[in-house]
């Protein structure tokens, strides 16, 4: 087996000081650094937002962040205005070792549709491209870390399992936003899926 570590959102607005810090998010990245050098392939992703993005409170006339609302493709919680095409908070953690990436995924681009998942944007049609790349690169063994536990890291190895990766989430190189008990529910679904959670 090809086995390749998905290092998700490692960036700033998602560690503290950042637009949707994360608990902890900094905490990760040494540990992450280290594992790189175990593993064939090493892929960054990037939430990458343009200005105005749906998934914004910002843009919801009478909307909180961390409320919910109804979209197209189901319900969305709506989020303070992060990851913005180019801004600092969009770029990856001053300490994580961006070097060892072969390939970095971009999501979240499209303006009218979030994507949580490296695999599929939310309307859980879309693709990335990331699984193209992946099967042309014969991996078929994931390794996942990264931000946040139960919202880009649960959709994504939610999705490559459902896709035939043998999936491990190391969840102790992962931190959570932990929303109404959303990382209690993303515990439980990544299990559901067959996804072991490691560390
Ligand atoms: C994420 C909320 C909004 C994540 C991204 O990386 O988990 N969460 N955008
Ligand atoms: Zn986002």
């Amino acid at each position: 087996m090809t086995h390749a570590l998905i290092v998700i959102d490692v960036q700033n607005d998602f560690c503290p000081g950042g637009a949707l810090a994360v608990a902890g998010g900094d905490e990760i990245v040494p540990g992450i650094n280290a594992l790189m050098s175990e593993f064939a392939a090493v892929i960054l992703t990037q939430d990458w937002h343009p200005a105005g993005h749906s998934s914004f409170a910002s843009n919801h006339a009478g909307k909180a962040p961390f409320e919910v609302t109804g979209m197209p493709y189901g319900p969305q919680v709506l989020w303070p205005d992060h990851c913005v095409q180019g801004t600092p908070g969009a770029a990856f953690h001053a300490g994580l070792d961006t070097d060892r990436a072969d390939m970095i995924v971009r999501k979240g681009y499209n303006p009218a549709i979030d994507s949580y998942s490296a695999f599929f944007e939310n309307d859980h049609e879309t693709p990335t491209g990331l699984h193209g790349y992946l099967q042309t690169r014969g991996i078929d063994r994931l390794t996942m870390a990264g931000l946040a536990t139960d919202f880009c890291v649960n959709f994504s190895a939610v999705d490559a399992a459902r896709l035939g990766y043998d999936v491990t989430v190391r969840t102790d190189l992962c931190r959570a936003i932990d929303l109404d008990g959303s990382l209690a529910a993303a515990v439980d679904g990544m299990t559901a899926a067959g996804v072991t959670l490691a560390g």
